[in-house]
This record gives C-alpha cells, sequence and structure tokens, in this order.
C-alpha cells in the first residue's frame, strides 16, 4: 500500500473568449459544494487589484503598453504568486479549480508571434492541473454569441490563431489529463460534460501532484 496520503485533486477550465467559461466554472463550483466537497476557485489573472494584477488589467484594457515578453512574465509570476497556496489547498483536500491557468498564457503569446517553447518556459514546474478542460467553440459560435468585448485580444483574428495553439497544446497531453469539449452547444450540456469528467477525481487522488512541462 502507497504511503503517500490523498490529497485533491486539480482542475483547469480553460477556454476560448466567448466560450461560456465563467459560467460553467460557477456552475461547477456550485455542484462540488452540493456534493460537499470542499473546493476553492481561483481565476486567473488573479484578483486584478494586486500590484502585477494590476499591470495586467491595465495592459487588457489597453490602458497600458508592454512588451509582448515583459506581459507574458507577468501573467507567469501571477500563477507562481499562487503555486504554493495551490499545493497547500490540495494537500488540506480542498479541490482546486482554475479558470484559465499556464495553457491560456502559452496559446495568447504564442498567438502573439512569441515561440511556443519560449512561451512555456517561465510556466515550467507549476503544479500540473490532474485535469484540463478546455472549453472549444468556433469563432463563427463566438460570433453568433455576440461576438467579442472590447479587451485586447477580443478579435476573431486573434481568437482563430489562439485556438490553433490550444490544439496544439492539446496534443502533447494524454486523453485522461486533457479533455476537450464542445462548448457550442447548448450550457447544460456543456455543465453535464464538464461534471462527467470531474466527478470521477472527487474521490481524491494517491498520486503525487506534477509538475508542468517537466
Ligand atoms: N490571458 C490570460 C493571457 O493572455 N495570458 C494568461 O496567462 C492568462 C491567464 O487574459 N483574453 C488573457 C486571456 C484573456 C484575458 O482573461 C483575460 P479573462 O478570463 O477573460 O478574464
Amino acid at each position: 500500500m502507497s504511503n503517500i496520503p490523498r490529497r485533491a485533486a486539480f482542475i483547469a477550465i480553460e477556454g476560448l473568449d466567448r466560450s461560456g467559461k465563467t459560467t460553467q466554472v460557477a456552475t461547477l463550483q456550485t455542484r462540488l459544494q452540493a456534493e460537499g466537497i470542499p473546493v476553492k476557485l481561483l481565476k486567473f489573472p488573479v484578483d486584478r487589484t494586486t500590484a502585477i494584477g494590476q499591470m495586467i488589467d491595465s495592459y487588457l484594457r489597453s490602458q497600458s503598453e508592454l512588451d509582448d515578453r515583459a506581459i507574458h512574465l507577468l501573467f507567469s509570476a501571477n500563477r507562481w504568486e499562487l503555486a504554493a497556496s495551490i499545493e497547500q489547498l490540495l494537500a488540506a483536500g480542498t479541490t482546486v479549480v482554475c479558470d484559465r491557468y499556464a495553457f491560456s498564457g502559452v496559446a495568447f503569446s504564442t498567438a502573439k508571434g512569441l515561440s511556443l517553447d519560449w512561451c512555456r518556459s517561465p510556466d515550467v514546474s507549476l503544479p500540473a492541473p490532474d485535469l484540463t478542460l478546455f472549453l472549444d467553440i468556433t469563432p463563427e459560435q463566438a460570433r453568433s454569441r455576440g461576438g467579442y468585448g472590447e479587451e485586447r485580444y477580443e478579435k476573431e483574428e486573434m481568437q482563430r490563431k489562439v485556438r490553433d495553439v490550444f490544439h496544439q497544446i492539446s496534443s502533447e497531453f494524454t486523453a485522461a489529463t486533457w479533455v476537450t469539449i464542445d462548448a457550442g452547444r447548448e450550457r447544460e450540456d456543456v455543465a453535464e460534460d464538464v461534471w462527467n469528467f470531474v466527478r470521477q477525481l472527487t474521490g481524491g487522488l494517491s498520486s503525487p501532484l506534477e509538475r508542468l512541462w517537466e
């Protein structure tokens, strides 16, 4: 018998803009709580009021300009700020659900023209999600939902590129750790799929937490 204590699962929800990610993350949190499973929801970029968060927020609203590499490193630093607390929560039995994670970092910056390898490197060794659910929609579906918002990156051409990089990233993971969900369907159907994958991990894991891209 393994002497590694059981820990909770680390789940990342990734998705394109207009994919319904925020709604799905909230629904998942409610469902976990209803099952009596302790859950902590984290959102990246984290709390836009911290020093790093403010810089990211001002950049996303186009109120400031930053070198593409500098903003990439800020997004990554924002995750490293929370890496230790993610580990502590999991060890204490709290399921962690992240609204966006390192894969968004790589997808958005690579779509801007930086190399995928360069983009990945600052996030190497972060806690690796046990399961990443990628909510996928086509640019056409996004358009039919009212199109994109005002923030930087919310343009059809950019979203197409981001989607391509997400698909490229997904090919490096096994079917057990990365699941692409068709988020162009009714929200209840998407929520059902999300739950069916997440529920398999709610009993906890005895395997140690892995490190991203090591
Ligand atoms: N974004 C998010 C990045 O460019 N890099 C990152 O590392 C992360 C976490 O921020 N368009 C981008 C993707 C989104 C934007 O996210 C804000 P949201 O989920 O719309 O608040």
